[in-house]
């Protein structure tokens, strides 16, 4: 999966505390079904043995679907299941230390939370990089604007993904700026219906 092609892809990531008592698997076979092709075990309030358990779980149903599975935060966990990569933050891991312990093994992702960011993580020995939060969010608590995503879509080379309150009203503004690949949490996991919720990004990713 190194050569992955990461244009016109929804990226969905799990987080069960807001998944409406739907576990994890349930929601990425529908997600899956909805047509994401990226799914990422992101659970921040598990520990490392269940994290593991799930992500033996997850990655299995993306096996099966032919679809790349990353582990956020644990290159250990994601190099001792087999995953296809791993998603670092800012004060994770350094990129070099998780490439020196994973080689070519896993891909990288990077969130990155400005111009300078996206641009020094393009330089590094990253595969993706994420912007964002485009949009008010849950999970932090600033918002970088649509404005940057043109300006990081120019000056990187890198795949880059949009991150950060997407949704389906919102979608076409994000996709307007130049990128081609979209992330999402509670778009798709807090969505009633979980596989229309994915398809109807999908479609508009596709369109482009
Ligand atoms: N990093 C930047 S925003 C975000 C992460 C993990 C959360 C995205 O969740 P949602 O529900 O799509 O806003
Ligand atoms: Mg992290």
């Amino acid at each position: 999966m190194k050569n992955f092609d990461f244009n016109n892809k929804l990226y969905v990531i799990t987080e069960s505390t807001i998944s409406k008592g739907r576990n994890n698997e349930e929601i990425v076979r529908e997600a899956i079904k909805g047509g994401a092709e990226i799914i990422q075990l992101r659970e921040k309030d598990l520990d490392k043995n269940k994290i593991k358990n799930e992500a033996i779980r997850l990655l299995k149903i993306c096996r099966e679907n032919n679809v790349l599975f990353i582990v956020n935060d644990y290159v250990d966990v994601a190099l001792e299941i087999g995953a296809d990569g791993v998603h670092l933050g800012q004060t994770d891991m350094s990129i070099s230390e998780a490439r020196k312990v994973c080689r070519n093994k896993l891909i990288i992702g990077l969130s990155t939370h400005s111009v300078e960011q996206a641009i020094k993580a393009d330089k590094e020995d990253v595969d993706y990089i994420t912007i964002g939060p485009i949009y008010k969010t849950r999970a932090k608590d600033f918002t970088v604007g649509t404005e940057i995503i043109k300006e990081v879509v120019s000056k990187v080379e890198k795949p880059v993904i949009a991150i950060g309150g997407i949704n389906k009203n919102n979608i076409d503004e994000v996709l307007k700026q130049g990128i081609k690949s979209v992330a999402v949490i509670s778009a798709v996991v807090s969505a009633e219906n979980v596989k229309e919720a994915a398809k109807k990004l999908v479609q508009k990713i596709k369109q482009l």
